[in-house]
């Protein structure tokens, strides 16, 4: 499995950092929605699942986390723990992210609105997904 972790370039300078993100430039789709997730309790696990179609980039923008991805045959853990760090996150791919700091915030970058008919929420399921959408 291929991760693609983007290094975004801080405009740095004595008063400190500043990431900007711009669609088609340093994110790979238009960026249709953007959401992020704070104050997660000790030891909680998000995610598990994966999505039909849509495209995200995540980023730990304070704190720290760690991202499991899982497409079906193969899985990797990713932390994330630079708020200059993005990981792109495909479809058809199972996440996870867990180990998150008290401080951690996690943003992330989505190229399409909320959609719940696009979430894959059953391990089985996405396997069957997978499987019924070989090649595409
Ligand atoms: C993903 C991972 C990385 C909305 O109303 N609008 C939104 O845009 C989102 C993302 C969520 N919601 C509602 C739906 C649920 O009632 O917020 C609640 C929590 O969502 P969920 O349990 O899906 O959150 P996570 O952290 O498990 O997963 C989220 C994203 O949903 C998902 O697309 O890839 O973060």
């Amino acid at each position: 499995m291929q991760v693609i972790k983007y290094v975004f370039q801080p405009h740095g300078d004595e008063r400190g950092q500043l990431v900007a993100l711009e669609e088609f430039k340093d994110i790979p789709f238009k960026i249709k929605r953007v959401y992020y997730m704070y104050d997660t309790a000790k030891g909680v696990v998000r995610g598990h699942h994966a999505h039909k179609s849509l495209e995200q980039i995540l980023v730990c923008i304070h704190g720290s986390c760690k991202i499991l991805l899982d497409n079906g045959q193969e899985k990797k853990i990713i932390p994330l723990e630079k708020p200059y760090e993005g990981l792109y996150v495909a479809n058809n791919m199972w996440r996870e992210m867990y180990d998150f700091s008290t401080d951690a915030v996690l943003m992330v970058l989505a190229s399409e609105l909320y959609d719940e008919n696009d979430y894959i929420r059953n391990y089985d399921d996405f396997l069957n997904f997978l499987k019924v959408n070989k090649g595409e």
